[in-house]
This record gives C-alpha cells, structure tokens and sequence, in this order.
C-alpha cells in the first residue's frame, strides 16, 4: 500500500479515535466471505467501514480500537508490555489456502504492510476478549448490524463475546458506531477526492466510447459490454454498482438491470453506471439518442431536464441543506411539466417525481449516511469535501394517464457527481458529454 493511503487510513483511525473518547473500545469487523452455490462463493467486498479504518481488504478480521491505549504482554514471563491503541486480528498465514486463493498478510506483517499498530491471529480474540474488556470500559462502540451478519472463521471466534452480550449483565454502555463512522465519510479528504475523481474519469472515457459507437440493432447488454469493458481495460477495480442500459420505455423502469432488449431504431437509451477506483464509486446517467438524433419530443423533454440538471448543480455550495436542493428540483421538475402542458398546478405533479434529487456518494454508491441522533435529511446541510449526485430525470411510462402520445415511453434521466467546495462546486464529470449537440452524432 502506498504511504499516501496509510497515511489517509491513519487519519481516519486517530479522528475517530478521537470522537469517541477516553475509557472506550470500538470493535469493527472485516466481511465474510458468503457462499453462492456448492464450492462457489460471492465476489468478496469489503465492508467499507473497515475498509475505510485500514485499507485491509481480507476477510475474517476484526479492528479493535482503544483510544487510551491497552497494555499487552510481549514475552511469556509477563515482564515486557507494550501499550497500543490499535489491533488488528487477521487470517492466519497458511500455505494451502494461500495457494488456492491468494496471499494472506499474516499477523506479523501488520504493521509494516497497513502501519496499524499490531497485528494478531483473529484465534486469539476470545482470549482477548476476556483479558481486555475490563471495568475500565465504559462505552463499548459496535456496528450492530455488522455484528449480526458476522460469518465464516469469525463467527467461532466471536462466540464468546455474543455469549456475554446475551448472558451477562454488562458493566459498559454499547454504541452503535456506524452513525459516526458515517458522518465521517460524509466529508471526503483530498485522498478520497483522488479517488473519486479517478473513477469518474475512468467512467467519462468509458461513456464517450458507448456514445461513439452505440446503435440500433444493438442489444443492451452489448452496448453493457462495450461500457463495462472499457472500465476494466482503464483500470477501474470494479463497477460501482449494476449497469442500468435502459432502451426505450425500460428507462421508466428505475433499477432496471435486465439488459437483455434489442436496442430500436429511435429509441432513448438511458445509461446509468460507473467504474469503481479503489473502493471509491463514481455514478453517472447519461441518456443518449440510440440512432444520433432526438425525435422533436425526445428533445423537448431531454432539454427540460439538461436545465434542471444545471439549475439544481448551481444551487449545490456550502451551508445549502440537501433538502432545499431536493425542494428546489421539484419545483422545477413540476414547472416544466405545467411548461409540457401535462399538468395545470403543481400540486399535480407528485406522480412524476419517482426520486430524489441525489445522494452522497463515496466508498458506497449511495454512501453511508448516517441519519440519526436528531440528523435528518431535512437538516443534513452541505459541507466542503461533501461528494454527491444531482440527478433529476423525467418519466413517461407507456400508457400512462393524461401524459399524449408523443411523450410516451420516453424517460430521461442526467446524473452528474459533484464535490462541494468552500465557495460553491466543482462538477467532477464535466468532461461527460450531455449538451443537445454534444449527445447527436452527425
Ligand atoms: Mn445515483
């Protein structure tokens, strides 16, 4: 891992080490690997927590976090202590296994392979458990749901602490971590601005190359491909999420993921997808003319949101409540359909607005955020480092009632991923090609 990273780990360990206090201990575990079908088993990912606290990327681990530091024995004869504030239990090295499914890092190597401050065997938590979670404790900070979804080796090295959960009267306060965890994610440090802006550039020459060469006669899991294949031959370490390749009346369709549809002659194609860099996701929706020109009403529907999309990104700058900039989205999402002549008041206009205006994105696509201990997305106000999408798209689904013929089966959505600034915004996915001139080809 390159010190840079280390160092953004580091930082994210002392901050949150900081937040929580003197006389706690936060315990914060890896994922497990989950089972498909037979000896097959799930893509492993992360959980970004951890992820977030260590940059270790195996499963079977636990971070454990003591800000007032713990003294631990270093020989047998109990003389010589050392005290840390960070452990990390891992998988122990084993040679067959490794053979068969990759290096593992070993206890021993760390801290010169993370700079976290010890390493252990994930074997000797048990142990740990019944040396360390003493009086001294008062709270005890834990990502509940993350606990519950504990599998594989862990779960019989965790035994012993879920026994005490259930049977004993504790002596400390449990917290749930992931609220803070959270709200530290929201605000992203040059690094993690690094890497989104990697992934999303990763995903705007990916985009221009679907754009070149879309066509009808395709099918949508080839114009899939084409996206996909060019995140991958860039670099990217995964896709952000699943690939919507939405044509013609599939883009009413709002997590539309089964691709399988002949792209036709004429119809929109509304693309949502992106390229994961190094665990940090971009998400991007563009939506193209499959035959390199708009139908007169394509056009006119295509253009009202290309407005709103920019109205909404000019709206995003410190001190702004996210809430406002959903308001003010739909106000104008209602304006242009009274424009459209497809409603008279705005009142009427609830039935067309499917979704929000955006989220924060990050280490998830819709990133971790932490609504709770009295925040809201009502009060959640936009900050400096603050990532997130605007995102505003009109839909008319076929047959739908009092929308004329001309407009049915269009859906147009335009998503671009903005990072909040001291003075207002910098459009991370400028480069994205989304002007009417810009999207036909000629
Ligand atoms: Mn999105």
């Amino acid at each position: 891992m390159e010190k840079k990273q280390k160092e953004f780990h580091k930082s994210r360990r002392e901050k949150f080490m900081q937040i929580i206090g003197k006389e706690t201990m936060a315990i914060i575990f890896s994922n497990s690997i989950r089972n498909a079908s037979f000896d097959q088993d799930y893509h492993f990912k992360q959980n970004k927590n951890f992820y977030y606290l260590t940059g270790f990327n195996e499963p079977n681990s636990v971070l454990i976090l003591i800000p007032s530091g713990i003294k631990i024995k270093l020989d047998a004869s109990g003389k010589k202590f050392k005290t840390v504030r960070e452990i990390l239990f891992v998988q122990e090295k084993d040679k067959k296994m490794e053979t068969w499914n990759g290096k593992r890092l070993g206890e021993k190597n760390v801290t010169s392979g993370l700079g976290i401050e010890m390493g252990a065997l994930n074997s000797s938590l048990p142990e740990f458990f019944h040396n360390h979670l003493t009086r001294r404790i008062k709270n005890l900070y834990i990502d509940f749901v993350e606990m519950y979804d504990v599998g594989g080796e862990l779960k019989e090295y965790m035994t012993s602490f879920m026994n005490m959960l259930r049977v004993d009267a504790l002596h400390f306060q449990l917290i749930d971590s992931a609220h803070i965890l959270g709200k530290m994610r929201k605000v992203k440090t040059e690094f993690e601005i690094e890497q989104i802006q990697k992934a999303v550039d990763i995903t705007a020459e990916s985009f221009e190359e679907l754009r070149k060469n879309l066509s009808a006669g395709m099918y949508e899991y080839q114009a899939q491909a084409l996206l996909e294949f060019n995140y991958k031959n860039r670099g990217a370490t995964d896709n952000a999420y699943g690939t919507i390749m939405a044509s013609g009346n599939n883009a009413n369709t709002l997590h539309y993921e089964t691709n399988r549809d002949k792209i036709k002659d004429g119809d929109l194609v509304l693309i949502d997808s992106a390229a994961e860099y190094n665990y940090y996701c971009a998400d991007i929706t563009r939506t193209y003319p499959a035959s390199g020109k708009f139908t007169d009403a394509q056009r006119e529907i295509y253009e009202k949101v290309l407005v709103i999309n920019k109205l909404c990104i000019k709206k995003v700058k410190p001190g702004v409540r996210f809430s406002e900039v959903r308001k003010f989205c739909d106000d104008l999402t209602a304006a242009a359909l009274i424009d459209l002549k497809i409603i008279k008041k705005k009142e009427e206009a609830k039935r067309f607005i499917l979704h929000g205006v955006g989220h924060h994105i990050g280490l998830d696509t819709h990133d971790a955020v932490p609504y709770g201990f009295g925040e809201t997305f009502d009060n959640d106000t936009l900050r400096p480092g603050n990532v997130l999408t605007i995102e505003p798209g009109i839909y008319f689904e076929k047959g739908m009632k009092g929308v004329p013929a001309k407009y049915q089966g269009i859906g147009v959505r335009i998503e671009d991923d903005i990072l909040v600034t001291k003075t207002g915004n910098i459009n991370l996915s400028e480069a994205i090609k989304k002007e009417v001139k810009e999207v036909e080809r000629n």
